[in-house]
């Protein structure tokens, strides 16, 4: 029968439920409520951010109402989930995104004016959610969207660091400086809360869309003692050590266009107890909140180093510390569907983001013996049928290794369990291949030295059901370089490609909302249409051959471009030319990106204008060059390089001889807020990795949605994006894949003096040695990088880089066939929404069926 109300008069109680607010009137009164109760302010001293901070949480109010559908239909369907394990979710802003997907944007800025506030201006008061440091995080983030957008059940665990990426400053002399991101510290409406008043009423519970959960906590141990049981069972006792407390905080994530909205969930660490009372007592105050301290800096900060492992004992345990408490969230919550354990992969799927999360193998193995009693094998069948794990670099130094030392000080039950592991897979292995001791050494889960290490990506492998790269030629490398042994060894069908995606809804609608309404236009759809079905911009194609088509989209590039002129203006005081080529390279310093072959190409075409008379000058297309990106803060070669681009561009910013033929721009701080400016402006972005060492891109992918060309090397997702575009419609160059081993070699072995070699680039070089723009000893570090053994392969490519340059150049000059290539680019990347790339998890990888919320109210209708 029909269940009966919990308690109380159903009527009362349905007469005075609401439900999400869709009308301009009802939208300012709830604005207006805010203002006057949550923030406690009276209308006539409200400021932008006071009237952003009442928007934001009148639109929580309403992202509530619907995640409480979503998580009562998921309960009742009981429908297969699966969760994706990132240490990172570079989220960016929240508000606008929101209200694309609940379709109330125009509702609000009507609301919003109305109150006598400008919505551009509003939006501009949020603060990025910047838990992450790159491309793997920020693809987190548009898998997020697309979950949701595509009605997925999916649901995101990570963690909820109090200091996101640093905040990065440059110093007059061109250094970059680290300064904290104290992203919690502003009050932030976007968290609420199901807890007493007292509670959220602290300032800073308010961050992004956030719900604090204290209600939903779990015990997390660290060190201690594993004994293994006298009986043969295989258990064991892990007892002692430190306990830390897993507090959870959830994020709603709206889906586009649909009343379903999915969670991320964020943990977050606490002492178990305030503090030892113990040692209070005894006058030990010291020691009294020392453990406490350590408990709350597990989720103090996050590591800003991309693509590389450190090996220290606080990462390790935010690793341990997250997958922990996910796991026993994801079982609490299979467990209360009352199925048998043997069922857990039919209704659990969990994708590892990168090796970061792969401790949860070994910790399921441990939840199954050790408490659920089950065998090693019951438990191993589960293990492996239950975990994905995603590849995302094949840079050796970016593969995870941990000293066996510190886990069996950390984790001693789990170095227990990994190397049981890697003793029954060993055999295995010694079955198929037996007296092949190399292969066993190669295989083995750990790596012999002084001291061990496990290797963690062997793990990742072996404890998965599948395993993928995040672009094709990436997933062949993968295949062939780092799990070759593996794939012999377990069939090639275990190992796919995924190639990565952006959500649309991001990346064109919100970034660039002239092109989006031109799309909308002259497809005559709705955006809900095709920005849920982006294959749909190939009808885009015939307009290319429209003057008057081409005319209004390459005016809308031209504003955007005067939109990122005005952002220069604005926090660098600083005039662009908006008549130039826009061309641009954003994305973490690193050296195998070669940001060093970008500033290198710009000398080198300085000092070729430098020589030109002032008419062949004339005769130029003007270039303004963009760099942004971030540093390792102790990565002292990538610092450099921004310390060398700065002082170019103070240099020939300044040259009256060629600045209005060449400009250059270092922005500081780099964040998806500037991304969202940077990428509709170009008219060029450049993706020029060593071939072979960028898994995919992703941001490639945004400038050629938005219009943009692409200079790049035959490397990761670029081969895809040439394949759908047309190779006429990109700028390749530079050697492939396959030769650089044995450039590599040459170098080693038979190195070729660089003057010889490549003269262009040894004059450039030579005039940074020289002092032409500042002292020059001080790149002598960096220079030296290119001068003995170019691991990077700079000297074998600038020129071909050069020539692709020129090749622009020409091709700009004619500029009817460029906005062609423009359009046709756009209109070609129907292949890369995230949503694409998140279906192909779901079907080919999970097994997951979408989940449709229906949009009547279930708390409303029964
Ligand atoms: I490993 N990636 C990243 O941003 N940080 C890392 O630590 C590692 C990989 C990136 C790759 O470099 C990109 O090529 C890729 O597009 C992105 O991950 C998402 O897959």
């Amino acid at each position: 029968g029909k269940p009966k109300w919990p308690r109380g008069d159903e009527k009362a109680w349905k007469e005075a439920m609401r439900d999400v607010d869709t009308d301009t009137p009802s939208i300012t009164r709830s604005i207006v409520s805010h203002v006057q109760t949550s923030l406690a302010r009276q209308a006539y001293n409200l400021d932008d951010f006071g009237a952003y901070q009442a928007a934001a949480l009148s639109v929580r109010d309403n992202l509530i109402l619907n995640w409480n559908e979503t998580q009562l239909g998921y309960t009742k369907r009981e429908p297969k989930r699966a969760y994706y394990l990132s240490l990172e979710f570079l989220m960016g802003r929240t508000l606008d995104n929101a209200l694309l997907n609940l379709g109330l944007k125009d509702q609000y800025k009507d609301g919003v004016k109305q109150l006598g506030f400008n919505m551009e201006d509003v939006l501009e008061q949020e603060r990025d959610a910047a838990l992450g440091n790159g491309g793997l995080g920020r693809l987190a983030a548009c898998y997020l969207d697309s979950s949701a957008s595509q009605e997925l059940p999916v649901w995101g665990y990570g963690l909820r660091y109090r200091y996101g990426i640093f905040q990065q400053l440059i110093s007059p002399e061109g250094n970059q400086l680290e300064a904290p991101d104290p992203w919690l510290e502003m009050q932030n409406p976007w968290e609420a809360s199901h807890l007493p008043v007292l509670q959220h009423a602290r300032l800073d519970i308010f961050l992004p869309p956030q719900l604090p959960r204290l209600d939903v906590t779990y015990e997390v141990r660290f060190y201690g003692n594993a004994d293994r049981l006298p009986d043969d069972s295989g258990r064991a006792l892990w007892h002692g050590g430190q306990e830390v407390l897993a507090v959870a905080y959830d994020v709603m994530i709206p889906g586009c266009y649909t009343r379903n909205t999915n969670n991320l969930r964020l943990w977050e660490s606490k002492p178990k107890r305030g503090f030892d009372l113990n040692s209070f007592n005894a006058g030990d105050y010291e020691r009294a909140v020392e453990s406490s301290n350590s408990a709350a800096a597990i989720t103090s900060v996050l590591y800003p180093n991309d693509h590389t492992t450190f090996g220290k004992e606080l990462r390790l345990k935010q690793q341990y510390f997250w997958t922990a408490a996910s796991l026993q969230d994801i079982l609490r919550r299979f467990k209360n569907m009352d199925k048998p354990i043997t069922d857990f992969p039919e209704y659990v799927s969990i994708q590892l983001n990168d090796t970061h999360p792969t401790l949860a193998i070994p910790e399921l193995m441990r939840i199954l013996i050790d408490e659920e009693e089950l065998s090693w094998n019951t438990a191993w069948h589960i293990v492996t049928n239950t975990f994905f794990y995603t590849n995302h670099t094949v840079l050796p130094e970016a593969l995870e290794k941990w000293p066996v030392p510190l886990m069996e000080h950390l984790l001693p039950r789990h170095m227990q369990i990994i190397y049981d592991i890697n003793l029954f897979f060993l055999q295995a292995v010694e079955r198929k291949y037996p007296g092949d001791r190399d292969r066993l050494g190669r295989m083995s889960l750990i790596e012999e030295g002084f001291p061990k290490h496990v290797r963690m990506a062997y793990l990742a492998c072996i404890g998965s059901r599948k395993v993928n790269g995040v672009a094709e030629l990436h997933s062949e490398l993968v295949r062939t370089t780092i799990l070759k042994d593996f794939v012999e060894f377990e069939g090639i069908s275990k190992f796919g490609n995924v190639t990565n995606g952006i959500t649309p809804r991001r990346w064109l609608d919100q970034c660039n909302p002239e092109l989006s309404a031109l799309i909308s236009k002259t497809l005559k759809l709705e955006k809900s249409v095709w920005l849920k079905d982006l294959y749909k911009l190939k009808d885009l194609l015939p307009f290319a051959e429209d003057p008057h088509f081409r005319k209004e989209w390459a005016a809308i590039k031209q504003r955007n471009k005067e939109r990122l002129a005005q952002h220069v203006k604005t926090f660098l005081g600083l005039e662009v030319n908006t008549k130039a080529m826009f061309d641009v390279q954003i994305k973490r310093l690193h050296e195998y990106k070669r940001q060093n072959l970008n500033i290198f190409g710009v000398i080198h075409r300085y000092l070729a204008i430098k020589k030109m008379t002032p008419e062949e000058r004339k005769k130029l297309n003007p270039r303004v060059v963009f760099f942004a990106g971030k540093a390792a803060p102790a990565y002292y070669i990538a610092k450099l390089t921004i310390r060398l681009i700065v002082n170019v561009a103070r240099v020939i910013n300044a040259d009256p001889d060629t600045k209005d033929y060449l400009s250059l721009y270092f922005l500081p701080d780099y964040s998806v807020s500037v991304a969202e400016i940077l990428i509709p402006a170009s008219d060029i972005s450049q993706h020029i990795s060593t071939a072979g060492t960028e898994a995919s891109g992703t941001s490639n992918m945004k400038f050629c949605l938005n219009g943009g060309l692409l200079v790049g090397t035959v490397d990761g997702a670029n081969i895809e994006i040439a394949e759908e575009v047309g190779e006429n419609n990109v700028f390749f160059f530079g050697h492939l894949a396959p030769a650089v081993e044995e450039l590599r070699y040459q170098h080693l072995y038979h190195p070729v003096p660089i003057e010889e070699k490549c003269p262009a680039l040894a004059n450039v070089l030579n005039q940074v040695s020289g002092g032409l723009f500042g002292d020059g000893s001080v790149y002598e570090p960096l220079l030296s990088t290119i001068r003995q053994g170019d691991y990077y392969l700079l000297s074998d490519d600038f020129d071909s880089y050069i020539a692709a340059l020129a090749m622009v150049d020409e091709a700009y000059l004619d500029n009817t066939e460029w906005v062609k290539k423009s359009i046709r680019t756009t209109a070609n990347m129907g292949k890369f929404s995230s949503d694409r790339a998140i279906n192909e998890y779901a079907e080919s990888y999970w097994n997951l069926e979408a989940i449709k919320v229906p949009t009547t109210s279930n708390f409303l209708t029964g």
